[in-house]
């Protein structure tokens, strides 16, 4: 059995019946991305929400390959377009929760990049205390309400988070990222049936990457398409491209506003594919296995970044000198940060249960 699908298959999208078509096929979506009618300078805020994003992450990958990281590491580069795309259209007073892969989840609401970086490293001045890792990141300062790694553990808790919003009239919505593999644990259909009938005002957004850890999800589904499962319990839902920043920013923008008006529950599925692989900072492995080189390379032409870099510079609204000298800066700042954070402390002994259970 292959477990992932070479280009030439996936050119011949009919013999594995993709639903998503080229939208799943990497030499589709590759050009600059349509930024008409949209406004520049919000366009430049997410290009340098992704750009943080990813030099945050590849600043934790060098940290990971220096053998100074003790818990796994799931990263979300290539990835970065659906998480800033979502949080232009949120609030702090909304809920948002994540998953495993939630860096970019965290810092697109506006989390600390020194407290992630000492979460990651175990030290005491995490936004966990340091007890929670790379996959246990918090900032309720900012609506970011929490990353578990339990597969589909927090959509139940957005639920709650929308119930909550619904029954205090605030209009905040409740947002819950999760991957198309936490579409295949049953707790992701009894939410959206619980959100259809209560009609509460959560956003699903499902991060579709084809792959949940090795297995490429046509080895798992009968369909490519995660939005089905939204239609079939009566939810508005959308498929799109993940990789084009402008578009997830305007089509969540409808869901999110209908959803604090009206209550309505909404699925957003963003296409979109991670360049490294499933744990740990390396591109070349997957859980067990090889990844296929000409599928990433492949992916890396729909880079989210510079697609929109691209019609930032053709519509004479950011050049390139710019960009160079932004991320340089955000580079030298991020390294500095992960240096200094090593002098933190552990957390001491005598805290181990200070956060087990809720205090008054
Ligand atoms: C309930 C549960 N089952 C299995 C796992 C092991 N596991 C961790 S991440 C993962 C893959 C999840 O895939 P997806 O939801 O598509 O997210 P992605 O990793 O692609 O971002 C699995 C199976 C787990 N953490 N929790
Ligand atoms: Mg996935």
């Amino acid at each position: 059995m292959k477990h992932i699908l070479p280009l030439k298959e996936l050119e011949s999208l009919t013999i594995w019946q993709s639903q998503l078509g080229d939208l799943a096929n990497p030499i589709h979506y590759a050009s600059a991305i349509n930024i008409q009618g949209c406004d520049p300078s919000s366009l430049i805020k997410a290009l340098h929400g992704m750009v943080n994003i990813r030099i945050a992450e590849e600043t934790i990958a060098d940290m990971v390959t220096a053998g100074h990281v003790k818990c796994p590491v799931h990263l979300a580069i290539g990835q970065e377009a659906v998480s800033v795309g979502i949080a232009t259209n949120l609030r702090k007073s909304d809920r948002a929760f994540g998953n495993h892969r939630s860096h970019g989840h965290y810092l697109a609401m506006g989390g600390d990049v020194r407290k992630l970086f000492a979460e990651v490293l175990g030290k005491s001045t995490g936004c966990s205390h340091g007890f929670g890792g790379s996959m246990h990141l918090f900032a309720q300062d900012v609506g970011f309400y929490g990353s578990v790694p339990i597969v589909a553990g927090t959509i139940p808790l957005a639920v709650g988070a929308a119930i909550a919003a619904k029954f205090d009239k605030t209009g905040d919505v409740a947002v819950a990222f999760f991957g198309d593999g936490a579409c295949e644990e049953g707790v992701f259909h009894e939410c959206l049936n619980m959100a259809a009938i209560m009609k509460l005002p959560v956003i699903f957004v499902v991060e579709n990457n084809l792959f949940s850890s090795h297995l490429d999800i046509n080895l798992r589904q009968p369909s490519d398409k995660i939005a089905r499962f939204a239609e079939a319990a009566c939810i508005n839902h959308k498929t799109i491209d993940g990789n084009d920043v402008a578009s997830v920013m305007k089509e969540s923008g409808e869901l999110i506003s209908k959803a604090r008006m009206q209550n309505s529950p909404a699925l957003l599925e963003a296409i979109t594919y991670r360049w490294r692989g499933h744990v740990g900072p390396r591109e070349d492995i997957d859980v067990g296995l090889r990844r296929s080189p000409e599928d990433i390379s492949a992916w890396k032409m729909r880079d989210p970044v510079e697609r929109l870099l691209k019609s930032l510079i053709s519509n004479n609204h950011y050049t390139r000198a710019e960009f160079d000298e932004f991320t340089k800066q955000t580079r030298a700042e991020f390294t500095k940060i992960s240096a200094d954070v090593h002098k933190d402390s552990w957390p001491a002994e005598n805290t181990l249960m200070d956060y087990v259970y809720a205090s008054e």
